[in-house]
Parts: C-alpha cells; structure tokens; sequence
C-alpha cells in the first residue's frame, strides 16, 4: 500500500502524501518501504526552520513567509512540530488561524505532528515528512518547532536554514541562550517590531555575536526586523534567506549539511528497528525470550547469545 502512495506522491499527488504522512505517524507497517521509494527523488526542496520561545510570532512569520512565496510561485509545505501536543490543543487551532489565509490555496500544504510514544519518534516522523513534501514537490518546506532548550526536534539538524525568532523585552535573548538557540541561528529574527525596543535587542545579539565569535561553517549570522501581522520586514527577511542559500552552495555547505542529516536519519532509523524488534520479541514466545532465558541459566555465553540475536534480527529485517 505504501508503496502504491508512494508513486503517486512523486506524481505530486498530495493527498497521497497526507495519507504516507499518516502511515509514518502512526508507523504502519510498510510505510518504510512508502519512504524508501521516494528518498532517491527528494533533494529538491529547500527547508527552513523557523523556532524561537513561545508566542514570538513564529506561526504569524510563517503566513507571511508563505504570502512571499506565493508570490514568486513557489509551493509551499508547512510542518509545525508540537511535542507537547495533549495540552496545546489550543495552539494547534492557533497555527491553523494564522495560517487560514492560505488554507485553501493548492500550492500551499499545511501539516501539524505531534508526538506519538517513543523517544524520538517525532524528530524521525518529521524528517521522513519533509522527504515526502520533497517528494511531492513543495519547492520550499517550512518546519516550526518551539525552541525550548529541551525539544526532541533539533531543527538546527534537520533545516538547511535556521530562523530563530525573538521579541523585544519578555527576556527572550537570555532565554534563548539559555535554550542553546544562539548557537543554531543563521538567520535572527526580532519580530513584533511594532511594539518597539527592536533595536535595543539587536544591540544585545550583535554584542554576543561579537564577543562569542558564533559563526556556523563560516557564515555570520544575520539579523532581521520583523513585524509578521503587517508585512513588514518580511520581503528583506527572504532575502537574507536566499543570501544563505547561495552561500551555502557556493561553499558547498547545502550538501555537506544535507550528507550529514542523512547519516543520522540512518542512524535513527536502526535505532528505531532495533528498539522495535527488542519491545516486540523480548516476551515469552518471542524470538529473544528463549535465548536470553538460557542466558540466565548459564546455558548460553553472552557472547554467543549476542551473535545469535543479531542474526535473528537479520533475517527479519529482510
Ligand atoms: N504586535 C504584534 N503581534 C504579533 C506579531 N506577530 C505575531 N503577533 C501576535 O503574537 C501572538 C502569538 O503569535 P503566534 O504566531 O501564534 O506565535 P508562535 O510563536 O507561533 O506561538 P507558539 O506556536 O504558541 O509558540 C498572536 O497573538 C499574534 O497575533 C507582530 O509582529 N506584532
Ligand atoms: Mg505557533
């Protein structure tokens, strides 16, 4: 089945892509193979990720971005992360307010995720979904998490370009130092600027730039002033965007970075089917129980209960 989806996503079939999106949420069984024969065509898409502390206006910056986008034409995928997503029911309606503009707008494909059990699930369920919205054919794919220091989501990993928003006053710049935010910004984003004090904060990221020499692969990190309700600052905003973009394909960052978010979706990924095959073959009946009983009983070196485990976890990986 996931297979059959997954051919008609690289026809640009998004409804296919929502259903392939849901296979991998819930992972069912099969939607790897769904994965697998749509990861040789994707590459194509640029993803941004936008993050910061909450309520600085990430949801309201993607609607413009989107506007922006639109208006060049190009397609848009929107995936908003919400690892705590039992208790924010609210803001997931929130998202989909702010972003209602573009709600009926074909080009434009908006998706919330959510966390689903297992440690880990949500940053490997959202990577797979940008490879789907690549596949699908989204020419840009925005990807918000909320920058909290202790998100499972790295966006930094998973983004080619990294906005971390902030707002005048409320303490952001030392919350998100503290949240480790500083390091993975290209792009800083002082939005709400209509409320004023924007410069001030400006001042303060400059001032620790320059005294913390933060520089990823050689780029400095910009700053941009935003205010997301009316527009503003946001068409310079996709410029800087692009000036990243290019910088990093003249240094030829994109693919450095892009091979490495590669590895560790593999390494996620045995992470995951190892994690997987333990929980389910480690009861009484299952493949692993005898052998570790015999373990138990000196009936079984550790050595040679691991080969035999390992084996096992061959063959049914075939
Ligand atoms: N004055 C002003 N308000 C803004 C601006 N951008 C967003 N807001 C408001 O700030 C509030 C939060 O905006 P969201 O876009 O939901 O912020 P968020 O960062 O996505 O919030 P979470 O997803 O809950 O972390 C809303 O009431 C927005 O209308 C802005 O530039 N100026
Ligand atoms: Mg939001």
């Amino acid at each position: 089945l996931s297979i059959k989806l997954a051919k008609q996503v690289l026809k640009g079939d998004i409804q296919a892509a929502s259903k392939l999106i849901t296979a991998i949420e819930n992972d069912l069984p099969g939607a790897i193979d769904g994965l697998d024969e749509i990861y040789p065509h994707t590459g194509r898409s640029y993803v941004i990720g936008i993050t910061g502390p909450p309520g600085t206006g990430k949801s309201t910056l993607i609607n413009a971005l989107i506007g922006n986008y639109r208006s060049q034409d190009k397609t848009v995928g929107v995936i908003v992360v919400d690892p705590t997503s039992p208790l924010t029911q609210g803001a997931l309606l929130g998202d989909r307010i702010r972003m209602q503009k573009h709600s009926l707008d074909k080009g434009v494909y908006i998706r919330s995720m959510a966390t689903r059990g297992c440690l880990g699930g949500l940053a490997w369920a959202t990577s797979n979904t940008i490879h789907i919205l690549d596949a699908v054919g989204k020419d840009i794919v925005l990807v918000e998490t909320v920058g909290t220091g202790q998100s499972e989501v790295d966006i930094s990993q998973i983004a080619d370009t990294t906005l971390v928003l902030l707002n005048a006053g409320g303490g952001d710049t030392i919350q998100m130092m503290k949240a480790g935010l500083m390091e993975v910004a290209d792009i800083f984003v002082i939005n709400k600027a209509d409320l004023g004090g924007s410069d001030s904060v400006e001042s303060e990221i400059k001032f620790i730039l320059e005294m913390k020499k933060y520089s990823v692969n050689g780029w400095k990190p910009s700053i941009v002033i935003t205010d997301a309700i009316s527009g503003k600052g946001v068409d310079q905003l996709v410029e800087e965007i692009q000036i990243h973009h290019d910088f990093l394909i003249h240094n030829g960052g994109l693919a450095k970075n892009r091979q490495k978010r590669a590895k560790q979706e593999l390494i996620m990924e045995l992470q995951s089917s190892i994690r997987d095959f333990i929980n389910n073959e480690i009861q009484e009946g299952g493949l692993l129980h005898e052998i570790i009983e015999n373990y138990s009983m000196k009936k079984e070196t550790s050595k040679s209960a691991v080969l035999k485990i390992v084996d096992l976890f061959a063959k049914q990986s075939k």
